[in-house]
């Protein structure tokens, strides 16, 4: 059978066509972890997440690719898949919006089909099906960099012919072979028949002809890497893994605190500074109260925490593009188990670290229904990156440093370290009564394609720094601002004769004094019942709000919030503080999004009442225990 023209012209070195676009609307399909975003990104320039396990991608994102005439068409990244018989949430996105029936994506009227072309004897699998679906199609045998790197080869043209569709060998990272992709678009083949397609009824019959395909294209892969053999002895192995994966988590905790604390002082210094200059510049009054104790003393206290929330989210960060987390999932499983579930819930437990929000997200990579439901249950457990800055606050109030281990452990890391325990404790009780009782099922075996370890990408690094920073920095903005300013607004009245009251006698004082006998028992006075009550907006609120309260009273006006805290609370209160903030579902945006996710109001109720009362029980019981011995 002849090539034609157009196939010959998508492999090696063809110059760009130009010209209008034949398709508008292309789908971006294939394996996990084979590079599909890396390439929607690199083609549309968005900055969509990227990490080197399977399942970082759990939705559809849109983007416009724009072509040399000028002209644009729509690219879909999607989840990655095995086949197109969707097992898990977000295999159904996927075929979802390949058949069109996803809402808020058009109907894809070509695809392009992202392999892993270290990985191809399993990968073609998925070609098969999705050739089979009939639509124009582009198959890219993604990270040729690595399978030339590692001595393995594939002559696309061969393959071409028998998939009957155009193949390229690329590089979604160096960018070779890309122009495959304009001139697909631009000038797609006239499509041939392919030559035999599998029959997909049996998956052994599907497995003989994708390596059938390999070798008619004389694929050979590429040797895996000897390092990543090397590593995987080691992080795999059944002793030292776990010892090496608890090194890496203490590690974690010690950087952020031995690199982050510093950096955060320098940064409240400067704020301090500009604050003072602000006072003197600005009239005395209304302004400059609202300046200063609403907005700087407020909002301006969560921002020091910038460095440390950004450390925290490079460590992970460096975690999942190396391929260690996938290794580290693979270590839980055993632990997993013995709660009820899998390691498949590890990663999104993982990077609930970070953020609630996404790790509930990722859930849906989990096939099993109910497991996946006791981990967006258990998820808000895990500390996230919202409650570092209170810890953080509270602990260097009250806890003096002194060294543990050696000089490079301290107390204050090992205070932190045991809060992150503590909720990750939580978690693994509740899992297991939830899975022992509600939501039982039968265990579902775990598997987890291990990709190669890679050198993290600085760029990419840093380029989602730069967003976490502006998400950082939006949310200080916006509802951290907002709740400051109308704490700031309620010390201020009721106004006498165009006098502020004092600070005992404000609306805020009223309210404070309201809730203070349910908070008594937790050692808790008014102001932090009034920052509590606030911190149910966002959880580092507390902290712009104690920030705005002393900075009104003239008591406390010149202390640093550290140092002013400590009126407000004992050891034993700031252990209940510390203890009800590791417990408490105060996050709006979570409750959204299991609300979502769950496609039900029952789960998001049913878990902030139940994580409330565990915060406040067990706040209770530190806050009683702690006075016996410290007071
Ligand atoms: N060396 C090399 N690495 C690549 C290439 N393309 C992607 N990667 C890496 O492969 C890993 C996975 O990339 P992603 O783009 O997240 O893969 P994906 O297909 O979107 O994965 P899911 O969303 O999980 O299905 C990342 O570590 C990328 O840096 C490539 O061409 N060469
Ligand atoms: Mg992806």
């Amino acid at each position: 059978m002849s090539v034609p023209i157009s196939i010959v012209g998508t492999v090696p070195n063809p110059k760009v066509l130009q010209g209008s676009p034949v398709f508008k609307t292309v789908a971006v399909v294939g394996p996990p972890n084979a590079g599909k975003t890396t390439l929607f990104n690199r083609l549309t320039g968005l900055r969509q997440k990227v990490g080197n396990f399977p399942g970082v991608t759990v939705e559809h994102h849109t983007g416009s690719f724009r072509l040399a005439s000028g002209e644009e068409v729509a690219l879909i990244d999607l989840p990655g898949v095995y086949s197109l018989n969707p097992k898990s949430e977000d295999e159904k996105v996927t075929v979802d919006v390949l058949n069109g029936v996803m809402p808020g994506a058009d109907r894809p009227d070509a695809i392009i089909l992202v392999l892993d072309s270290n990985n191809l004897n399993r990968h073609l699998v998925l070609a098969g099906r999705v050739i089979a679906l009939g639509m124009p199609t582009l198959v890219l045998l993604n990270m040729a960099d690595e399978l030339h790197q590692q001595g393995g080869r594939v002559d696309v043209l061969p393959l071409a012919r028998q998939l009957g569709t155009p193949v390229a060998l690329v590089s979604a990272v160096t960018g070779e072979g890309l122009q495959a992709v304009s001139n697909f678009l631009v000038a797609p083949p006239q499509f041939p028949e392919p030559l035999e397609l599998p029959i997909f009824g049996d998956p052994r019959h599907c497995r003989e002809w994708a390596v059938r395909m390999g070798s008619e294209a004389s694929y050979k892969r590429g040797a895996t890497p000897e390092w990543t053999r090397r590593l995987d002895s080691i992080f795999l192995h059944k002793l030292w893994g776990g010892v090496i994966f608890a090194v890496v988590i203490v590690a974690v905790f010690q950087t952020i605190f031995s690199l982050g604390q510093p950096a955060s002082d320098q940064l409240q210094k400067i704020l301090d500074t500009v604050a003072i200059h602000l006072a003197n510049l600005l009239p005395a009054g209304l302004i400059n109260s609202l300046v200063v104790n609403g907005i700087w003393k407020g909002a301006g206290s969560v921002l020091v925490f910038l460095p440390q929330i950004l450390l925290l989210f490079l460590v992970i960060g460096i975690l999942e593009d190396s391929g260690y987390l996938a290794r580290a999932a693979v270590i839980s499983d055993k632990v997993m188990a013995k709660v009820g579930l899998n390691g498949k819930s590890f990663i999104p437990l993982l990077s609930a670290y970070g953020c609630a929000v996404p790790a509930i997200m990722a859930t849906r990579t989990i096939e099993n229904k109910r497991d996946r439901i006791a981990t967006i249950l258990i998820a808000p457990f895990m500390t996230c990156s919202a409650r570092l800055p209170v810890y953080t606050m509270v602990i260097a109030a009250f806890i003096p440093n002194r060294p543990v281990i050696g000089p490079v452990v301290g107390t204050r890391a090992v205070a932190m370290l045991s809060l992150y325990v503590l909720g990750f404790a939580m978690a693994v009780v509740t899992a297991k009564a939830l899975k022992s009782s509600i939501l039982r099922s039968k265990d579902v075996a775990f598997i987890m394609e291990l990709p190669p370890y890679r050198w993290p990408m600085w760029k990419s690094l840093g380029l989602r720094l730069m967003d976490r920073a502006n998400a950082f920095l939006f949310r200080a903005g916006t509802v951290i601002l907002g709740v400051s300013i109308l704490l700031w607004a309620l010390t201020y009245l009721p106004m006498h004769n165009g006098q502020p009251p004092e600070i005992a006698d404000s609306a805020i004082s009223k309210i404070g004094h309201f809730i203070e006998p349910a908070i008594r028992p937790l050692g808790f006075n008014w102001k932090i019942g009034v920052g509590l009550l606030s911190s149910f907006a966002a959880r580092e609120v507390i902290i712009a709000t104690m920030g705005t309260l002393h900075g009104v009273d003239p008591e406390s006006h010149a202390m640093a919030l550290q140092q002013a805290l400590k009126s407000d609370l004992s050891p034993a209160g700031a252990i209940a503080l510390l203890v009800f903030f590791a417990f408490a579902m105060q996050c709006m945006s979570t409750m959204a999004v299991v609300q979502r996710e769950t496609n039900s109001w029952k789960w998001p109720i049913l878990q902030f009442i139940y994580m409330t009362t565990v915060a406040y029980v067990a706040a209770f019981v530190a806050y009683r225990v702690t006075l016996l011995y410290w007071n």
